[in-house]
């Protein structure tokens, strides 16, 4: 580390409440996050972690206007959801507040006033994008169109998702609203302005010159933002949702959520230390670091800490922004609306106990450099063969060896006996140094990796030492080997603490450890000689295929309903000219027989009754009708098509049915009683 700092204050970004936190969520913030805190508090420092829910914002209001409900409906639900399910997953957070709370708009309001009183803000009238249907204007969300950078159709008028590009409204083209599908028109309106341009030169400063450590996605982007000039940025919206401008004649101005939510930071910090939060933020020698994915970056290098020059009265930056990628699904990029996603509570009622086996997958998968992929099968894998395999197993072999040979009491290590120790200490002071090293410059896959070499020094350690075989002959020995193998499980207790909480307490607990700290960490003496173990547990368990294959499963399904809701009719058919076309000769039908054919899984065969004569029709329509349903009802067939021979059987013609989203087929039928061999036409 470079400097000292007394404290430190580490901030999450706050999740949307328009719905519950996925997998994606926690692999970029919140897990690094709560291992970084964990980690602090450990060594002892002085450390805040403060979280809260985004409840303001469009997504919000699309969705309460689509169910039907307030938006403080949505944020209350998905609030609780958000909230308690952070909670039962171990993210220790200090505060987790919301930006409705009063103390929040109190304090965002005030920000603002601030600023507004010494000049800080440009006001504009501009021509925006109004929804003449809805009678409002389209901030953001509220537009949707054509992405002018890759074309994609469905670009947000704040993002496109496909490219990422941040977007006004106006730059999408064919633009419609999100409320009504309306082409919006242009009307004007007036608004506030943050002049970034003019904190362009202390922005360049901070971050191109003074934080090079950076981590090279974050300082990249901020770099290609400052390369590419600052502008005004509009800080208030026209919507009926949010904190109000609190300047006069600004009825039905909000301020604009990006506005408002990184001012939560500081809310819910005054609401946790209400006495002395100040110190929080406005010592020097408190340490700032923003946890957030990498769409945020922008607003945490650039738009914040501009919002924070422009406030002044001391308030410090950050000191590291350590912005994670994105972390896919089995291949395809994690989305609320189109439910794909591991969805947190949904995770921890599914594996109830198991919370540290999340935490561990989504850190050893984090995102820190590129986008990655989180599968079921490399969840399993990685509970399977690493935690139960190495980490469960050591344990347990040492907890189990040291009941059968010394009644679980922890043996001691006479002064003449070396047992492999001397070797064996720079090994483990070496995975120590490597995993504060890497917690230390927020690598925290490497760390985890730092922290698992512990337990396979150990699996190592008995594996060359085979105490088994020595009880018989060298107890003493026999003693020594056990006891050293019970300190490397106190070091995994230390070491694992920030990563896999739950998992550490029970450990410590088997190991009757009280507090723990992290110059522990290294030392081959934790756990006192004489102690008395409590009976050895399972830290991990198996999880079986037929687990794996539930999830999976799930997952399918969600697609195919994508699949369906996505569902567009294709389009028409290159005209036909009508002679032609009246040469199709269509009629109706009444079934007579129907019977599945043999070995042909999707075939029906029908015989029909035309009106004239009977007739055989073969039609590949079995998966979706059992034969005797169809008997008696009337279709409606081709007549004149050259007869054709499917698996043996010669049919003639082909009954119509018409293909549904999901690929079905229904078969089409009169809509009353109809003389069999009437023409359709
Ligand atoms: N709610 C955006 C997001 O979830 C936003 C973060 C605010 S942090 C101050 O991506
Ligand atoms: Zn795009």
């Amino acid at each position: 580390m470079q400097k000292e700092f007394k404290r430190t204050l580490i901030t999450t970004a706050l999740p949307y409440a328009n719905g519950p936190v996925h997998i994606g969520h926690l692999a970029g913030v919140y897990v690094p996050a709560d291992i970084y805190a964990r980690y602090l508090r450990l060594r002892g420092q002085d450390v805040v972690m403060v979280g809260g829910s985004d409840e303001h914002g469009v997504p919000i209001t699309i969705k309460a206007r689509r169910e039907g409900v307030t938006p403080q409906d949505i944020v209350d639900r998905y609030h609780k959801i958000i909230k308690d399910s952070f909670e039962e997953l171990g993210i220790s957070f200090d505060v987790y507040s919301r930006t409705t709370s009063e103390t929040h708009s109190a304090t965002a309001s005030e920000f603002f006033r601030r600023l507004y009183d010494n000049g800080q803000f440009v006001e504009q009238t501009s021509r925006q994008l109004y929804d003449p249907e809805a009678k409002q204007f389209l901030a953001d969300r509220y537009v949707t169109g054509k992405c002018p950078h890759c074309g994609n159709e469905r670009a947000y008028g704040d993002q496109c998702e496909a490219c990422g590009t941040s977007l006004s409204p106006d730059e999408l083209i064919d633009p419609k609203s999100a409320i009504t599908g309306a082409v919006p028109e242009l009307r004007d309106t007036h608004h506030w302005y943050l002049p970034l341009d003019r904190w362009e030169e202390r922005l360049r400063e901070w971050i191109l010159d003074g934080h090079k450590e950076w981590k090279t996605n974050v300082y990249g982007q901020c770099k290609s933002w400052l390369d590419l000039g600052l502008k005004p940025r509009a800080v208030s919206r026209d919507l009926d949702w949010g904190i109000p401008v609190p300047v006069e004649g600004a009825e039905g101005k909000v301020l604009y959520v990006w506005f408002d939510a990184p001012i939560g930071y500081i809310s819910n910090t005054k609401e946790i230390l209400p006495d002395t939060w100040e110190t929080y933020w406005k010592d020097p020698e408190t340490r700032i670091i923003n946890f957030i994915g990498k769409d945020n970056i922008v607003f945490h290098c650039i738009v914040f800490p501009a919002m924070l020059m422009a406030y002044g009265d001391g308030f410090q930056l950050p000191d590291n922004v350590p912005a994670n990628e994105f972390l896919n699904l089995e291949g395809d990029k994690i989305s609320t609306s189109r439910n794909w996603a591991v969805w947190l509570h949904e995770y921890l009622r599914d594996f109830p106990g198991k919370q540290d086996v999340l935490r561990y997958v989504l850190t050893a998968n984090a995102p820190e450099t590129k986008d990655n992929d989180f599968t079921w099968r490399d969840f399993q894998a990685r509970n399977n063969s690493e935690l139960v395999a190495i980490l469960g197993n050591f344990v347990n072999r040492a907890m189990v060896l040291t009941h059968k040979y010394f009644d679980g009491v922890v043996p001691p290590v006479p002064a003449d006996v070396d047992a492999g120790r001397a070797a064996l200490a720079p090994e483990l002071e070496k995975a120590a140094a490597d995993l504060t090293a890497a917690l230390d410059t927020f690598h925290f896959r490497d760390a985890l990796k730092a922290m698992m070499e512990i337990a396979r020094i150990g699996n190592r350690y008995l594996q060359d030492m085979e105490p088994w075989k020595l009880a018989k002959t060298d107890l003493s020995l026999t003693g020594a080997i056990l006891n050293t193998a019970l300190q490397l499980c106190g070091n995994i207790a230390v070491a694992a603490e920030p990563f896999m909480p739950f998992m550490s307490k029970r450990l410590r607990d088997m190991l009757g450890l009280g507090d723990i700290s992290w110059d522990m960490l290294g030392s081959l003496d934790i756990v006192a000689a004489g102690s008395r173990l409590a009976t050895p547990e399972l830290l991990f368990e198996k999880i079986e295929d037929s687990v794996i294959e539930g999830q999976m499963k799930r997952l399918e399904d969600i697609k195919e309903q994508n699949k369906i809701n996505s569902w567009e009719p294709a389009p028409q058919a290159a005209d036909v000219d009508f002679d032609t076309f009246m040469k199709a000769d269509l009629r109706v039908g009444t079934v007579l027989e129907c019977i599945k054919v043999p070995k042909a899984d999707k075939l029906l065969q029908f015989l029909i009754d035309d009106g004239r004569k009977k007739r055989t029709i073969v039609s590949g329509i079995a998966h979706y009708y059992k034969p005797e349903e169809l008997v008696g009802k009337q279709v409606c067939f081709i007549a004149n098509l050259p007869p054709r021979k499917l698996r043996g059987i010669v049919s003639e013609d082909m009954i119509l049915s018409a293909e549904q989203p999901d690929g079905s087929l229904v078969v089409i039928s009169p809509s009353a009683p109809t003389a069999p061999g009437a023409k359709i036409g």
